[in-house]
């Protein structure tokens, strides 16, 4: 079992800016945020990395999808838009090692990939 800052967090063990929680995820305001809105969606569902997503875990990555669109239309930014981002591993720049969807928003964000 993966136990994280994460973790810690969903468990309410260390505090944490949250914006929204339902039964299967939990959504917070990123510590060091890379846009003016910043915010990480994720599962209660323990995975690790994308690396260890199965078939049966589609549904869960579709409401990290489903719950971070609702939020940037209920927040007004959809319009302007925003960047859902999800890091695998150390190319990736992943460093919290239970999956989560970062929400980047609030800013005209540069192009990426090198
Ligand atoms: P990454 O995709 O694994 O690199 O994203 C992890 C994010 O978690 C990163 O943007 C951190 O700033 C953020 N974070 C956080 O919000 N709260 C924490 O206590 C820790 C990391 I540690």
């Amino acid at each position: 079992m993966t136990d994280t800052i994460f973790h810690k967090i969903i468990r309410r063990e260390i505090p944490a800016d949250i914006v929204y929680e339902d039964d299967h995820l939990i959504a917070f305001r990123d510590i060091a945020p890379q846009a003016p809105v910043h915010v990480l969606f994720v599962p209660k569902t323990d995975i690790a990395t994308l690396n260890d997503v199965r078939s049966d875990h589609a549904v869960i990555i579709g409401r990290l999808a489903v719950a971070a669109a609702g939020y940037a239309k209920a927040q007004g930014l959809a319009e302007d838009g925003y960047r859902l981002v999800m890091n695998c591993n150390e190319y990736g720049g992943q460093t919290v090692f239970q999956l989560h969807l970062h929400l980047l928003a609030g800013a005209q964000l540069g192009h990426f990939g090198t």
